[in-house]
């Protein structure tokens, strides 16, 4: 049997055991070929739509920290989930819920950014207990239902990305935590769509996606990725060794695309960086 990371998304897109969700995920990537998530990480709602208007085409996936943008509301989810689907990118929020279920199900649905109702993503640690994947997982239910009843038609796509392994210098994030986040993906593969993890932690059978942040390309000259970090604890490896040699899926990229004067042209080579070498992994 062929491992999981040495086959096309398109052929992940086709097995049994992959999910609608997981299956819509990898067509995208395949569409666009495109595996890369922008880290959106800046300060206004203004600049978030820009980034998103600006490389919406270039991405699959958007990734924001809605409680770090200084004047975050409902228009700027509305605005965002509308540059969304007209680029065809799904919205990822880098909530990283780490609570007992009834209050991640509040945080989640409710509360001022009633996350659930625009993002199609979400990130989550297992340490408080696996019960966090149950209730999220209820609470994304109870509001499918809602909407199938009010709208009469499909409600937007949700799952949970798993936090299995931190890009972060002494992250603890590791052994115990690790196995147990591969363990709800096998348990929840409707609604645990992948993890977030430095290396292929999928088993021959398994479908989740490993999405992979802690990625930049080297200054230009630099071959050696070694010693890249931000001086904060962040600690960077190229695209190419997060996929080729590590066989994650996506990449999840922030101040190396943010950063760069041409932000359109700086994407384009991260999304190609990653599109070579998975080329190269399923060779
Ligand atoms: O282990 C992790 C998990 C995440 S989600 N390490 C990370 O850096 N992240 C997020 O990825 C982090 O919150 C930030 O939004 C992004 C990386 O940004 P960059 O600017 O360092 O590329």
């Amino acid at each position: 049997m062929v491992d999981r990371h040495r086959l096309s998304f398109h052929s992940r897109a086709n097995l049994p055991g992959t999910s609608p969700f997981q299956a819509q995920l990898c067509s995208l990537i395949e569409k666009k070929q495109s595996a890369l998530c922008l880290a959106a990480d800046v300060d206004t709602s203004a600049e978030l739509l820009q980034v998103a208007e600006e490389l919406g085409d270039v991405i699959v996936i958007l990734k924001t920290h809605a409680d770090a943008v200084e004047d975050w509301s409902k228009e700027t989810a509305d605005a965002l989930l509308e540059i969304s689907k007209r680029k065809d990118f799904l919205i990822f929020e880098d909530r990283k819920f780490a609570d007992i279920g009834s209050t991640v199900q509040k945080q989640y649905i409710a509360g001022p950014f009633k996350i659930a109702t625009w993002a199609h993503l979400t990130t989550v640690h297992i340490f408080p207990g696996p019960a966090i994947v149950r209730a999220l997982e209820e609470a994304a239910n109870k509001l499918r239902n809602a909407e199938m009843e009010t709208t009469n038609g499909p409600s937007m796509e949700r799952g949970i990305l798993l936090l299995a392994q931190m890009s972060s210098e002494g992250s603890l994030v590791t052994g115990e935590c690790t196995s147990s986040c591969i363990e709800a993906a096998r348990k929840h593969p409707d609604f645990v769509t992948g993890l977030i993890g430095q290396s292929n932690l999928r088993g021959p059978q398994d479908n989740f996606l490993i999405m992979t942040p802690g990625v930049q390309l080297p200054p230009d000259g630099q071959i050696d990725d070694s010693k890249m970090g931000d001086g904060l604890g962040q600690q960077y490896r190229t695209p190419r060794k997060v996929v080729l040699e590590e066989g994650c899926d996506i990449i999840i990229v922030g101040r190396g695309i943010l950063s760069a004067q041409d932000r359109v042209q700086q994407a384009e080579k991260y999304r190609l960086s990653a599109w070579t070498a998975y080329q190269e992994r399923i060779a």
